[in-house]
């Protein structure tokens, strides 16, 4: 008699420590997600300042003043001036007019993979109110080199592709909210009319900046090597390249 009653404590201590297990299982993987979560409002959070930044100083190109004998000629100055002041790439650092903060940046060592965060920290900093406007969990130097990146909730830097031409929803995903083809109930983009492009073989679409973090999996998975010098000129700049890569991605395009 005892001893089956010491059998049955022993299942139910079992069944008892089997359940704790799974509990605490579930209690851990629920904080894994909640702490994702809370990591994900963070990015948007300083997504969203960072694109009212970079949207105020992209709307301002408006009322610029650059030289040109024809509307063609002065158009793709304006372009020039974009990139100088506005560079997702080093090679677009003009010694005689980029800012003189980007200068001194492009003075450091910096390598390749993070130069649009870098550019995209000095290009915002440069800007009045900017300073104030991020706290300390909003930027580091991720590899050391002495030039800061904005961060997303995970630490990693937030990248920056001022015309990413390929980032339309013409890849078979939504990759982008607002920069759709032919679609009337968007708001047009300052530079609208100077920025569809006609060709027979792609679809007219506005051309807005992306600022992108790449989410819990660290991969942004679109194309940012390559650069052009109109807004159209390479279709190929934030385009897909991983599907599952960047659909947990968070840009200012998705908020
Ligand atoms: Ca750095
Ligand atoms: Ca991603």
């Amino acid at each position: 008699m005892n001893t089956s009653r010491s059998a049955f404590t022993l299942m139910e201590m079992l069944v008892v420590i089997a359940l704790l297990v799974t509990l605490m299982g579930m209690g851990a993987a629920g904080m894994r997600v909640a702490d994702n979560m809370s990591k994900e409002t963070r990015t948007r959070s300083t997504i969203q300042k960072l694109n009212q930044f970079v949207m105020e100083k992209y709307a301002s190109y408006q009322y610029r003043r650059v030289p040109g004998n024809n509307a063609q000629t002065r158009l793709q100055n304006l372009y020039n001036l974009m990139r100088y002041e506005m560079p997702d790439h080093w090679s677009e650092v003009n010694n005689s007019y980029s800012p003189y903060r980007i200068r001194l940046a492009n003075g450091r060592s910096h390598v390749t993979g993070l130069a649009s965060a870098e550019l995209l920290y000095q290009i915002v900093m440069g800007m009045p109110e900017a300073e104030s406007a991020f706290n300390s969990l909003e930027i580091a130097d991720t590899d050391g080199n002495g030039l800061n990146e904005f961060v997303d909730g995970w630490g990693n830097p937030i990248y920056f592709i001022r015309w990413p031409a390929g980032h339309y929803n013409e890849h078979g995903c939504v990759i982008s909210k607002i920069q759709l083809s032919n679609d009337t109930s968007i708001a047009p983009c300052p530079f609208e009319s100077a920025f569809r492009r006609n060709n027979s073989g792609i679809s007219n679409y506005a051309v807005f900046p992306l600022i992108i973090s790449a989410g819990q999996d660290r991969e942004t998975g679109i194309n940012q090597d390559a650069s052009g010098s109109t807004p159209c000129s390479n279709t190929s700049v934030g385009s897909a390249t991983d599907a599952s890569a960047y659909y947990d991605n968070i840009t200012n395009h998705n908020l």
